[in-house]
């Protein structure tokens, strides 16, 4: 949904200001026209700002939370599934070494995906590794970010590595940001699955 206010200023300098609210995010755009001995000029400028959404609370699943921001290798992040295709919902059952799960993230490689979480949460616990629809293929790390420093990156995973569970220590994170790496290769066949990701947080 886009909503989209245009306020005008009523100087003769023909100040405007508009204000586009996107979901949680906004975008502030303003613009000026003056004229300068003579010569007409214009300047712009744009800030986006984010609303930040209540905490979260309780054992809390990430694909549930809304993102802050979300960047992925190949189409968008998936919630739910791996990643599939460049089409946003073509992912399949998110599968690690034939266990399937029912919650969690699908990326492809380089991707980095960020969640208010407020100081509300003490823990984060995962199942990682390469999407079995990737086969043998594929090489990437896991990264768990607090607040702009790392926690904990795994080994490089191929598809053919044993899964790794994540039990992380997150107490007072404003801002978790979970970054798949391309394992230093590229990021073919870099399917990375944040199975049941999850945050422990207070009541
Ligand atoms: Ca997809
Ligand atoms: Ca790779």
């Amino acid at each position: 949904m886009l909503i989209e206010r245009s306020l005008s200023c009523a100087s003769s300098h023909g100040l405007q200001l508009v204000i586009r609210r996107v979901q949680s995010s906004f975008n502030f755009f303003r613009a000026a026209d003056y004229q300068q001995r003579g010569d007409s000029q214009d300047l712009s400028d744009t800030r986006d700002v984010h609303a930040l959404p209540s905490p979260p609370s309780g054992e809390v699943a990430v694909s549930s939370l809304p993102f802050f921001s979300a960047t992925n290798g190949w189409g968008p992040v998936e919630r739910n599934t791996s990643n599939g295709e460049q089409a946003a919902g073509d992912g399949q059952p998110i599968t690690l070494n034939g266990v399937v799960y029912a919650s969690g993230l699908g990326t492809n490689a380089v991707s980095d995906v960020a969640v208010y979480l407020g100081g509300n949460c003490t823990r984060f616990t995962a199942t990682v590794g390469v999407d079995d629809e990737q086969g043998a293929a594929g090489s990437v790390t896991f990264s768990v970010v607090k607040d702009g420093t790392t926690l904990t990156t795994t080994p490089v995973l191929t598809g053919s590595s044993a899964s790794i569970d994540l039990n992380v220590d997150i107490t007072g994170t404003q801002l978790l940001d979970l970054v798949v790496g391309d394992g230093g290769n590229g990021n073919g066949n870099d399917h990375g699955d944040w199975a049941n990701a999850e945050v422990q947080c207070a009541d």
